[in-house]
């Protein structure tokens, strides 16, 4: 882990634990400041969480650390290009009424799974 998300590390939260590497997932992509791994509960032929290293609650919070935001958002796009067509859906939920259950930010990645053309 490095040391920025050490620092930003809550105790009880299970992607500081999935960051971490103290509960198994099955991570597809990694950096100094995202991890992405598959979601456990899979709502569409792809779909992947995008989780900041650093512990914040939601993309509220993510909003003051605009670069990181928009390091997540790019992930998502390279994500869909490589495990899918290229066309994908970014979803964060905020909040609990807004069906939000992990309360550290994390984008849901969304797409067909169809192969892009030329691929195989
Ligand atoms: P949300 O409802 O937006 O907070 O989404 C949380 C998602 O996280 C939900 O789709 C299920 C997923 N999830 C929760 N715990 C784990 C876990 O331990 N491993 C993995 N891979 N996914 C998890």
């Amino acid at each position: 882990m490095n040391a920025d998300a050490a620092e930003r590390r809550d105790e009880d939260c299970v992607f500081c634990k999935i960051v971490a590497g103290e509960i198994p997932s099955e991570r597809i992509h990694e950096d100094d400041q995202v991890i992405a791994f598959k979601d456990l509960n899979p709502q569409a032929p792809v779909h992947v969480l995008v989780v900041p290293r650093e512990h914040r609650a939601d993309v509220r919070e993510l909003a003051h650390q605009p670069e990181q935001l928009a390091h997540v958002v790019a992930v998502a796009g390279s994500l869909a290009q490589q495990l899918a067509d290229g066309d994908f859906r970014l979803v964060f939920n905020t909040g609990q009424s807004a069906g939000q259950t992990v309360f550290h930010v994390h984008a849901h990645v969304l797409a067909s799974g169809e192969l892009a053309e030329g691929e195989l």
